[in-house]
Formats: C-alpha cells, structure tokens, sequence
C-alpha cells in the first residue's frame, strides 16, 4: 500500500498527540516533522522517531510531502496554512485557525480556490457520545432545544508561578481562554444543537493580573513549579476566566463559563442540552458515559458501546464497552475521516469533519465574545 506521507509542523503539547493518532492510521505515514531551529527540529525527531526534520520552508518545499499538520503556537497558523496549501498540501490546522477573522476568511477562500482538503482540529466532537447526541438532535429524538448550559474548565495555569506562550497575546491573540478552549465548546455546542448563535454577552476576568514569566521556556502541562530566580514579573492582559450569555436563532437561550484556575479541573469540557423530550449531560473526563434526564421516567445512564449508540457514532468507536476510549481516540477518528478525503484528493463537498469555513465560523463567534466584554453589552453574530 502506497501511504500518504505527512508533515507535522511544531512540536509542542499538540504536535506530538497528532503524531500519535496518524501512526493508528493504516494509510498515513509521518516521514517529518518541523521546529523553529534546525537543532531542535534534529531532537524532536531523534525524540519522536520521525525519520527526517526541517525547518518549515524546507518542509512545504518536499515533493513526497502530501499533508501537512500545523501544531504551532496560533500567530503561525496563518501564514503556515497559506504557504503549505500555496506548495499544494493539504492541511490540517490546529484552532483557532487565525488570528483574526480577515486572516481566517483568506485561508477559507484559497482552501476552496485550491480543491485541497482543509481541517481544523475540533477533535472533541469525535467523542462517540458527541456524535451520538448530535444524531439524536437530527432524528428528533431531542426535540426542540430549550436551553444549554456549557462549561470548559481547566488548572494548568492556576497558579501565578504557571506560564506558556497563550498567556502573550502576540502568539495567541486577544483572546486566551475563549479562543483557546471557549472555541471547543462553542463548536461542539452548535455541532449538537445545530443552532446559530445569533447574540452573546460576555464578562472576563483575569484573575492574575501578573504572572511571573519563566526565563526559559516552559511547555503546556509542564506542572513545572518554578522558584524565584527562574522569573520575571510581567502583566498579563488575557482572561482567565469568562462568563457568556448566549442567544440562539430558535428563539431559546444558553450560558457558557471557561475558566483555566479552576483547582481540580483537569480539562473538563462539560454540558447540558435540554431538549422537549430529554436532558443530555456530558463530560470529557468521563466521555464514556452521558445522563440522559426525563421529566416522567426515572434517568439514565448510557455507557459507549457499538450497539447501544446511534449507528453514526458506532463509527467511531473502536473497542466494545467496557473498553474505554479517550482523547488521543477522538483525533485519530477525526484523522481517520480527513485521511479518507486526502485519499480521494479534494475536499469532499459535504465534508463530516470540521473544515477551514468552520474554523472561521468559531473564530467570529470569539471575536463577538472579545467585543461584548470590551463593551459591556450585548453584541450580535
Ligand atoms: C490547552 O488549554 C489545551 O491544550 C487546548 O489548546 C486544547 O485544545 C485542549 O484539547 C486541551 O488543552
């Protein structure tokens, strides 16, 4: 079997998780990966155990090279995703997929210019439980959506001694918290309902006002506790924590928190949707199971196994049971599915992965958040 060769782009927290969900893939193979030094590019692969390493142009500029993965901190995932799908790759892009929404517009016109496949990585909707509710709104089995109560929470940077480049705006944009893991939620919240979010009301805080940033980098998740000669005092300009108000185009209404100081909260993306005829309550750290909650009848538990699920979310469900499948799962499922459509060379014309034109749709939805708080007040999408 020929496989597809691919690139992967920056090696941090993520890079790595997409390396290991391509090598569950029987079609794919990562012959390369890219950093920002020809030095640390060498590591990371000797590390990872990619056969060749790059630097990015030479990445784009390899012939073999037929996808590339774009894992770097946001301010690159513009300019790289143009310049990879200029060299005629297909490309998969972590969220969010720009800075702002001029640069996000641009990438959904040249993807849809250049036929290649584009994707943005909203992984968590590849839970099979995701999906399964998702079928349930689709057949009725829902009903109406009367309301939704989200929450995205999170500890690693809980303390003022826990520092990343998402805290500089320059590498992460305006945003931290909402664009970060607040576009998570938003994404799989309308995937599910299928609503529009017409109108939000946001309030942020940041409850680190300074943070004592590490004189030499720190990865995500590192736990490393630093002292104080590792330091320097600097502002910090981005929310820790948000509160939004949300309104729907059926009328109904909702309200999400994220929050990344919440002690205990490991990643915990969290919601309820409440429909005419049932309640679903869902959360990534135990994504094996959802509530199901009725007015007239005792509640329920539904456990993930392939015959007890919507035949569309047995698709993705690897093991029986019992058997429990996890994050790492959820991006080889979603890979699974882009990889099926780098096969076929175009993008699929209704594509069930989420593409570039959704990564916009998130991106504005975030940008309307940013402006309800800087005003204050209600603004529309
Ligand atoms: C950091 O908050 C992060 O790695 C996010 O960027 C991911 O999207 C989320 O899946 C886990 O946490």
């Amino acid at each position: 079997m020929n496989k597809i060769k691919v690139g992967v782009v920056g090696t941090g927290f993520i890079g790595p998780a997409h390396i290991e969900a391509l090598r569950r893939l029987p079609n794919v193979e990562v012959v390369a990966l890219c950093e920002v030094t020809a030095e640390l590019a060498k590591e990371k692969a000797e590390a990872l155990g990619i056969p060749r390493h790059y630097t990015f142009d030479e990445l784009i500029a390899q012939d073999d090279i037929q996808a590339v993965h774009i894992c770097t901190p946001n301010f690159l995932h513009y300019s790289q995703s143009k310049a990879a799908l200029l060299a005629g790759k297909h490309v998969i892009c972590e969220k969010p997929l720009a800075k702002d929404l001029k640069e996000a517009e641009e990438l959904v016109e040249l993807a849809s210019q250049t036929g290649l496949v584009n994707a943005v990585h909203f992984n968590l909707r590849y839970y099979p439980l995701v999906r399964h509710m998702k079928a349930a709104r689709e057949n009725g089995d829902l009903g109406e959506i009367y309301s939704v109560i989200g929450s995205y929470l999170q500890d690693w940077l809980f303390y003022q001694t826990d520092y990343n480049w998402r805290l500089e705006p320059d590498k992460s944009g305006d945003s931290r918290a909402i664009a970060d893991i607040g576009s998570h939620l938003m994404d799989i919240i309308e995937y599910i309902t299928g609503l529009k979010t017409t109108a939000v009301l946001s309030d942020f805080n940041t409850v680190h006002k300074t943070r004592k940033k590490p004189l030499k980098p720190v990865e995500t998740y590192s736990g490393k506790m630093l002292t104080p000669e590792d330091y320097a005092d600097v502002p910090i300009n981005t929310e820790d924590h948000a509160n939004v108000l949300l309104r729907f185009d059926n009328g109904n209404k909702g309200v999400i928190t994220v929050s990344q100081v919440s002690a205990g909260r490991k990643n915990r993306m969290a919601f309820e949707i409440s429909g005419a005829n049932k309640t679903f309550s869902f959360n990534s750290e135990s994504p094996n199971e959802v509530w199901v909650g009725y007015r007239d009848k005792a509640n329920e538990v539904l456990l993930r196994d392939p015959s007890l699920v919507d035949p569309g979310a047995r698709s993705l469900i690897t093991f029986p049971g019992g058997h429990n499948e996890g994050f790492p799962d959820t991006s080889k499922q979603m890979f699974k599915e882009v990889y099926a459509a780098i096969e076929a060379g175009k993008q699929p014309e209704n594509p069930t992965f989420p593409t570039f034109a959704d990564g916009y749709r998130e991106l504005l939805i975030c940008e309307r958040i940013l402006e309800s708080n800087r005003k204050q007040a209600w603004v529309e999408i």
